[in-house]
């Protein structure tokens, strides 16, 4: 799972980023052309709680990767970056479009206009998704010329896409069937990809109240959207704990924006987290909602989804509320689920399986 930081150049994804990451690897400066990589263990709390339950030695934190993606340059405002933007993002599945709401202009020089540097930002994707979608339906069209059979259910679909796309709309917006999803994949589409808008603001306005016309647009576009002061988390990040704990609460935050931000880019991603441990490790995992245990298991080892037989499990709030897994099986919420069960947020899995 990665996500990139998408942006203009000097919207603040390196800062973004080294806040995310918890470490200063590369020091904030605009114009560096290249893109860098980092994995992240994403914090739970519950996972210290189950270590403590199991007497665990080790606690062994899921993980994800971020990206902090080179720069886009503004166009002339024709979108013509096409190849250049989708090689940019590469895999990424999820991209977070950073904005800068700070300062009076951008590092080009031009007066601030977070809303319309969003606007751009959309745009240069629908336009680059664009260009995908119209290369591959002419290329549909020269082989039908030469087939008898005039017909295709992928020119019909990407026909669609490309009219959604012309009248400035998300892909992610289409209504599409689970095929149509499957056969759109395969074109790694920019705006079918999860989106996050981050409106990086100046430490004397966390609440956004001089991006509010970017807000607007991000809501209308149906976006999700994190108002987070970079910089400012970035000092946060590098203090000692009880330090922080004033720092925040002296500016009104309830938490780090580390600990946000990871928290949106699972609902961005919608994926969920499950445990598994015993007295060596306690160990948190992430799977794409809405699977079921047995793919839960796959995640583990293949062994497990091959010879799964079935799975105990035991919600972790019940876990946390009654402390222990003896008073967890008295109390009836531990329970035997078969390989069709669906996994939910939070579940503690001990599963049985042949090899
Ligand atoms: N005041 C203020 N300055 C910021 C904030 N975020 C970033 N900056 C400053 O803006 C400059 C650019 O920040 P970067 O994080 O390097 O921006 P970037 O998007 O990585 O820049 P490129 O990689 O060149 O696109 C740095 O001098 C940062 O200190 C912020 O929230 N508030
Ligand atoms: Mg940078």
């Amino acid at each position: 799972m990665k996500v990139g930081f998408l942006g203009f150049p000097g919207s603040g994804k390196t800062t973004l980023f080294n806040v995310v990451t918890g470490r200063v690897e590369y020091p904030a400066q605009t114009g560096r052309p290249e893109s860098h990589l980092a994995v992240v263990k994403v914090p739970d709390d519950r996972l210290f709680r189950l270590a403590e339950i199991l007497s665990s030695k080790e606690i062994i934190q899921p993980e994800m990767t971020f990206v902090d993606l080179a720069p886009l340059h503004r166009e002339n405002g024709d979108g013509g970056q096409r190849d250049g933007l989708m090689k940019l993002v590469g895999d990424a599945a999820a991209l977070a479009l950073v904005i800068q709401c700070f300062g009076e202009f951008d590092a080009e020089g031009n007066p601030l206009d977070p809303a319309d540097d969003l606007e751009s930002l959309l745009l240069e994707m629908t336009i680059t998704d664009l260009g995908v979608v119209e290369r591959r339906l002419e290329r549909i069209e020269a082989e039908l010329k030469s087939s008898r059979d005039k017909s295709s259910a992928e020119r019909t679909l990407l026909q669609r896409v490309a009219s959604h796309l012309g009248e400035g709309k998300l892909v992610a917006d289409l209504d599409l069937t689970e095929e149509e999803t499957m056969v759109l994949r395969g074109f790694a589409l920019l705006t079918h990809k999860p989106l996050l808008v981050v409106l990086n603001v100046a430490e004397d306005d966390l609440d956004g109240e001089r991006c509010r016309a970017a807000a607007q647009v991000a809501q209308e576009m149906g976006l999700a959207c994190e108002i987070i002061a970079a910089t400012l988390e970035e000092e946060i990040a590098a203090l000692e704990d009880e330090m922080r704990d004033a720092f925040l609460a002296d500016y009104g935050l309830s938490r780090p924006a580390r600990d946000r931000f990871i928290r949106a880019c699972y609902d961005l991603l919608g994926v969920i987290t499950f445990f598994t441990g015993n007295h060596k490790d306690a160990r948190g995992w992430t799977i794409e909602g809405g699977r079921t245990v047995r793919d839960a298991g796959g995640k583990i080892h293949s062994d497990i989804y091959d010879g799964f037989i079935r799975a105990e499990i035991t919600p972790f709030a019940k876990l946390d509320e009654l402390g222990s897994f003896a008073a967890c099986r008295q109390a009836g919420v531990m329970r035997l689920e078969g390989r069709d069960y669906l996994t939910e947020d939070g579940d503690y899995l001990d599963i049985r399986f042949s090899r």
